[in-house]
């Protein structure tokens, strides 16, 4: 954030009707113009769309806009195609009462009349994306804070650095979208989960920036705290622990950099890898992780997912990630992020499924040899002294 909007932020008031007269008029604040987008599609039925394995930032945001678009008569669905996983989310789609459809290829788009992407901006969502364009449902709406990807035809588009999208939507309630009502259950349901995705997607308000914590502010007139903290203490699974523990098993550490594979994983316990780099980034001495696997989807397609996670300021796990994996045939990359997170996610394609035990661990020790040699070259680890991080780590679970 430039010095120009800090000292413009400083201004607003936290507490309600709070934009100066003449910013609110301004056509260019995205509040006004989403209204506008909005009351212009009054009526109709709209898909939100999230990433495949969402969070709370973007099941939050995606409840957010559900109400608001409910105050223009708008029904909108939403829709998510790989699994809900963390334990967390779970109990924060469970105690909303969040009504979530999942996406199935089968799935009768031509039913809604636009898309919104929330807190992603179509790659992480690509099978989704593929039937929209195929049933011409036109994107309408994108409101996110990753790095900005082109999206020339949109006709609402909100990208902003903020440390949530949560932030943003908060932002829009606070300046009147859905105006706030604390007597009302759905009205605390969604301060309380736009809160918890705010600090989950800034570290517990660590990594926050100025206008996340007015967000959270504002929210916490709203919020249920106990919800909150009825959310945040629950318990791993099982195959979560275990996957952890196989990261820990698998670690090569190098220059400061924790990597892991962990071999095969089941769609259920996607979320453990995320979950796995936050906890080898605990450890002295390292200031990045990257924990990494292959994801086995529910209809058998295979694809060698990873999530990084960094402490150090320095290091862009964005342009880290891009980097390193590069871009698919059709242009698009593999994966990116924030500074200090970032994922990818590659398919397998061909090399997938098979069901003999000796072939499904020799793919695993290409793929693992190929992630490490990728990571390690970029670290600057020369080719003589590669040979000694190869030693494949096995994929077996036992
Ligand atoms: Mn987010």
């Amino acid at each position: 954030m430039n010095q120009h909007q800090w000292t413009e932020r400083k201004t607003m008031e936290v507490d309600g009707q709070a934009m100066p007269e003449n910013r609110r008029q301004a056509p260019d604040v995205p509040v006004d113009r989403l209204r506008a987008l909005l009351e212009a599609h009054r009526g109709e039925r709209h898909i939100i769309v999230l990433q495949d394995y969402p969070d709370p930032d973007a099941l939050s945001s995606a409840f957010a806009h559900q109400l608001i678009s409910a105050q223009f008569d708008i029904t909108a669905d939403i829709v998510y195609r790989g699994r809900i996983s963390h334990q967390q989310n779970t109990a924060l789609v469970k105690i909303l009462g969040i009504e979530l459809r999942r996406f199935e290829p089968d799935m009768d788009l031509g039913v809604y009349q636009g898309a919104v992407l929330v807190d992603n901006q179509g790659n992480t969502a690509s099978a989704i994306l593929a039937a929209l364009q195929t049933a011409n449902v036109p994107i309408l709406a994108v409101v996110d804070h990753h790095e900005t990807q082109e999206r020339p035809d949109v006709p609402f588009v909100d990208i902003r650095r903020t440390g949530a999208t949560a932030t943003i939507y908060a932002e829009y309630l606070q300046q009147g979208l859905l105006p706030m009502d604390g007597s009302r259950k759905e009205h605390v349901l969604v301060a309380t989960a736009l809160m918890h995705g705010i600090m989950t997607d800034t570290g517990n308000f660590i990594r926050a920036k100025p206008e996340d914590f007015y967000a959270a502010a504002f929210l916490s007139q709203y919020r249920d705290a106990e919800l909150i903290a009825q959310v945040m203490s629950q318990a791993r699974s099982k195959q979560t622990m275990e996957i952890i523990r196989l990261a820990l098993g698998n670690r090569v550490i190098v220059e400061n950099f924790s990597v892991a594979g962990i071999g095969y994983l089941r769609a259920v316990d996607r979320d453990a890898i995320p979950q796995a780099a936050d906890f080898l980034l605990t450890e002295e001495n390292v200031h990045t992780s990257l924990v990494y696997g292959i994801l086995i989807g529910d209809d058998g397609s295979e694809s060698l997912i990873g999530s990084m996670r960094t402490r150090k300021l320095t290091l862009d796990l964005d342009e880290f990630i891009k980097d390193v994996f590069g871009k698919d045939a059709a242009g698009r990359y593999f994966g990116g992020g924030k500074l200090s997170a970032a994922g990818f996610e590659i398919p397998i394609g061909f090399l997938a499924g098979g069901t003999n035990k000796e072939y499904q661990e020799l793919k695993w020790q290409a793929f693992d040899a190929q992630v490490k040699q990728k990571i390690l070259t970029r670290i600057g680890v020369n080719s003589a002294d590669m040979a000694k991080y190869l030693t494949p780590a096995s994929s077996q679970r036992q």
